[in-house]
């Protein structure tokens, strides 16, 4: 990539798709049987935590039955290649960057793979289900462990990391996103102010296509690669 020196990835649902990881606004606008405002608020988790830790379980156990895809593996070799001036920023909360070999990787609205307990405030790494779940491992207290997710209305993580990054980047590609949820959904438009090029490798048209330079239509595993190599 010539005249690039710093690039900055946001990736959304749609670079797993082809792993097998349902997207949040399939045709059918639910989102595996649910309706968001039912399972990724804190108010539906103070209304029906049950319902929304099962709902996380399930979608935790379902890890283990994907792999990454040949969009996340590139993503993987570009990270080797850039030696630091590549950041990836998921708005996933799968783990199929890390296992695409992506190491320098910010996971803005979370990760599956963590808990976060209310009563101490630690977070911990958490394969199994939550709901009557084993207790926090660092204070021991059952009943307290949620979901380490961002959800709507919820600060997604580590903006300032990103908002320095999207400012000294030359390149700001966006991959697999609808562009529908904030503040993701305008970083492009933050990226074209600080004079970076803007990419956008999606199935369809996002809700931010305007604003980018460039978008390319497709599948991620295959415009990916073609991209990266
Ligand atoms: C916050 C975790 C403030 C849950 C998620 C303006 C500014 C700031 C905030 C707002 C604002 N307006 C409204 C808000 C509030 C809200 C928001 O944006 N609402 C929307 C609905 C309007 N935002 C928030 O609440 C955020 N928090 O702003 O906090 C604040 C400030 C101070 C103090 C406290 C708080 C938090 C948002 C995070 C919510 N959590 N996820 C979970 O995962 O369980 S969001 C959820 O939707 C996902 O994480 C995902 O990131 C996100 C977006 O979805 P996508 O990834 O884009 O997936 P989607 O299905 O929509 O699209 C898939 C795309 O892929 C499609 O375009 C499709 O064409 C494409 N595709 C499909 N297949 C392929 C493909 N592309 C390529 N190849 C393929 N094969």
């Amino acid at each position: 990539m010539k005249d690039v020196r710093d690039i900055v990835v946001l990736t959304g649902a749609g670079i797993s798709a082809e792993s097998g990881v349902p997207t949040f606004r399939g045709p059918d606008g639910l989102w595996e049987g649910q309706r968001v405002e039912d399972v990724a608020t804190p108010e539906a988790f103070q209304r029906n935590p049950d319902l929304v830790l099962n709902f996380y379980d399930q979608r935790r156990a379902k890890l283990r039955a994907v792999e990454p895809n040949p969009a996340h593996l590139a993503l993987g070799r570009l990270d080797a290649e850039w030696k630091g001036r590549l950041l990836i920023v998921t708005q996933n909360v799968d783990d199929l960057h890390e296992r695409g070999g992506a190491k320098r990787l910010l996971h803005m609205h979370g990760e599956l793979k963590s808990g976060w307990c209310l009563a101490c405030g630690a977070r911990h790494v958490f394969e199994g289900k939550m709901a009557g779940g084993p207790p926090c491992p660092a204070c021991e207290t059952s009943g307290h462990v949620r979901p380490d997710i961002v959800w709507f209305g919820e600060m997604p993580y580590r903006m300032d990391e990103i908002d320095a990054a999207i400012a000294t980047c030359d390149l700001f590609v966006s991959i697999g996103t609808s562009g529908a949820v904030y503040p993701a959904a305008g970083f492009v438009q933050s990226a074209r102010h600080y004079g970076a090029r803007t990419l956008e490798l999606n199935l369809d048209p996002s809700e931010g296509s305007i604003f980018f330079e460039e978008s390319r239509m497709g599948r991620a595993g295959e415009l990916v690669p073609r991209w990266v190599d």
